[in-house]
């Protein structure tokens, strides 16, 4: 007889005490590995507690409303291989035209155990990646769980099978919380012709893109298969929607730095136990030129016909680690001195890099700024970071002639690339901001303006 194994809480970040809300099993259900158990919902996330291994439910050890944290046993699992198969239902295979829009099992906002890689159980014809799902599964849930829309994972699940967006969907349920129910009367209203689509301006409406390329690499040579750390997968769904919603335009110039290099090295000398690099002379720079352009200092509301102008000045810092890119955010920079930012950017990099940031040190920006200069490029095209509207992108300053009229002399130039969202903001503002920008960093008087 197959062994009764307990299904524990897996790591759930720095999330503690999280309230079940829905079993999403019962006794002597099969479930298959990976498979959502439960669900929890803390005031800012909601998570899906996965079956560690394939079997059949045999107690669940915890019921709604109690609380839990990573560990605890929330069931016994008779473990069985068969169980890991079962009869398939309704996932026969699809024809090749059917569209293959986030079919993909979404990831749960907590770190999952063991990233679920797709088995290569069934080898599509060579010629036909018709079905193939993209490679990175995007789910709003788990980027943005304070804007997505109110839902449990499985509900969610039910609105991908469906393929609504539950954005559009009005919560009945308690707190505004959207259910099955409200999902069903959404596509009845819809099939009814009666929802009209909204006017909002995100480009939604699906991408009528073709599917994910399925290629057997193993064919062409020796492979090895590495599952995406938890950073990646959820940075990357973010990247994608934005690069895929946002018409991005990259304005580009050079700030001469020369005078400001000079200013930093001093400064340096004199607070030898501070690290100030001219990223905090940018995020000065950035805080005057949202002051002077604030259409760059907004967000589009979820309808697209309104513009959120911010009244405060948080700037992201785009911090590579190990894992990948995460943003962390700086508060109101307009009320910090160079120095004080200096310690501050230093706090949040090695913050960053130990992996310590919570949700509320990476949210409320206004606009973000990513530094490549340590590392090296003359430009690039940084991608916004919804639901900002524009970027800055830092590349390496380097010793160029310019011509002063008179004759060329060697200036410290510093390459700016900022990427704006083209509905908000028009080209000719894009250059007057880029403008500002350099003049700003080109004399540093008028940082203390
Ligand atoms: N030009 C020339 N040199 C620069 C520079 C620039 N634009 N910006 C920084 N430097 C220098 C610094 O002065 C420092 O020199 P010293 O060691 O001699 O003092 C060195 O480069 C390293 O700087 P740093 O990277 O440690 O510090 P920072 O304040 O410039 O940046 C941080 C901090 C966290 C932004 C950075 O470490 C980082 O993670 N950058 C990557 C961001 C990223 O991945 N963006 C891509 C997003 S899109 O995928």
């Amino acid at each position: 007889m197959a062994a009764i194994k307990e299904a524990k809480v897996p790591d759930i970040g720095n999330y503690k005490d999280v309230p079940v809300i829905e079993w999403l099993v019962a006794v002597g259900d099969t479930v298959k590995a990976e498979q959502g158990l439960l669900t929890l919902e803390s005031d800012k996330a909601t998570m899906e507690v996965p079956a560690p291994f394939a079997g059949v439910v045999r107690e669940l050890k915890v019921k709604v409303g109690d609380a839990v944290s990573e560990g605890t046993i929330v069931a016994l699992i008779e473990e069985s291989g068969a169980a890991t198969a079962p009869a398939p239902k309704a996932e026969a295979p699809k024809p090749a035209s059917a569209p293959a829009p986030a079919a993909a099992p979404a990831p749960a906002p907590a770190p999952a155990p063991a990233v679920a890689t797709p088995a290569p159980a069934a080898p599509a014809p060579a010629a036909a990646p018709a079905t193939a799902s993209p490679p990175v599964a995007f789910d709003a849930a788990q980027v943005l769980p304070g804007q997505v829309p109110y839902a449990s994972p499985g509900v969610r699940a039910f609105a991908r099978e469906l393929g609504v967006d539950l954005s559009k969907v009005k919560g009945s349920e308690r707190k505004g919380r959207i259910g099955r129910a409200d999902v069903s009367a959404f596509v009845k209203q819809v099939m009814s012709g009666a929802a009209a689509a909204p006017a909002s301006a995100p480009l939604g409406g699906g991408l009528n893109l073709l599917p994910w390329p399925v290629v057997d690499f193993a064919k062409f040579g020796a492979v090895e298969t590495k599952p995406l750390s938890r950073i990646k997968k959820i940075s990357g769904a973010n990247l994608a929607r934005n690069w895929a919603m946002i018409p991005h335009v990259t304005q580009h110039e050079l700030a001469d730095i020369t005078e400001l290099e000079a200013f930093r090295k001093r400064l340096g000398e004199e607070n030898k136990d501070l690290k100030v690099t001219p990223l905090v002379f940018q995020i000065k720079a950035v805080v005057a030129a949202l002051r002077r352009f604030p259409q760059f200092n907004a967000s589009l509301d979820p309808s697209g016909e309104n513009l959120v102008l911010k009244k405060y000045f948080h700037v992201g810092i785009a911090v590579d680690t190990p894992d990948g890119l995460v943003v962390p955010v700086i508060r109101d920079c307009d009320r910090k001195g160079l120095l004080e930012l200096a310690a501050e950017l230093g706090a949040i990099s090695v913050k960053a890099r130990e992996k310590k940031l919570g949700p509320a040190d990476m949210s409320g920006g206004c606009f973000s700024i990513s530094s490549l200069g340590g590392i090296g490029g003359t430009a690039f095209t940084p991608i916004v970071n919804a639901p900002e509207v524009a970027i800055l992108g830092v590349s390496k300053a380097s010793m160029q002639p310019v011509w002063d009229g008179e004759q060329f002399r060697p200036r410290l130039m510093l390459p700016l690339s900022l990427s704006y969202d083209h509905r908000v903001i028009d080209g000719a503002d894009a250059a007057r901001f880029c403008a500002f920008l350099a003049q700003q960093l080109g004399d540093i008087r008028r940082l203390l303006l």
